[in-house]
């Protein structure tokens, strides 16, 4: 290798090193938050979040947004978990979830999101309160 191979070697890593941390960086910039904290306890609930970009404030549409898990983990009851189902988003950057919140209590949502024209995931969990 000479030195200008070398050197050129160094670069293409260098500009591959920056590429990976800015796009860490942006996807960063997503996040979920909770239309409503509070639900009624009970079947059939539905939760609604929107999914921001935070350097604008606008919300995110048309995101490929997959909920994993919903439990009770922040009660300390993480083996109390439901099932949570999508359903159709009222508005663009909307998405929502159908889910019985069999107690009272703070249910943790665990929600992923991938983002057109990002590379990494969006991974947030956000507490919903369900209330007697
Ligand atoms: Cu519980």
């Amino acid at each position: 290798m000479t030195t200008s191979n070398l050197a050129r070697a160094a670069m293409a890593a260098l500009i591959a090193t920056t590429f990976a941390t800015a796009a860490r960086a942006e996807i960063k910039n997503y996040e979920f938050q909770l239309v409503q904290p509070t639900v009624k306890a009970g079947a059939d609930r539905i939760v609604t979040v929107r999914l921001v970009d935070k350097t604008s404030g606008k919300t995110v549409p048309d995101a490929v947004v997959f909920a994993s898990r919903l439990d009770m983990a922040p009660d300390g009851m993480q083996e109390m978990a439901t099932k949570v189902t999508p359903v159709p988003g009222s508005e663009p950057g909307t998405y929502r979830f159908k889910a019985t919140f069999g107690m009272a209590g703070r249910w943790q949502l665990s929600l992923g999101a991938k983002v057109q024209g990002e590379s990494g995931t969006v991974d947030n969990k956000l507490v919903v309160t369900a209330e007697q």
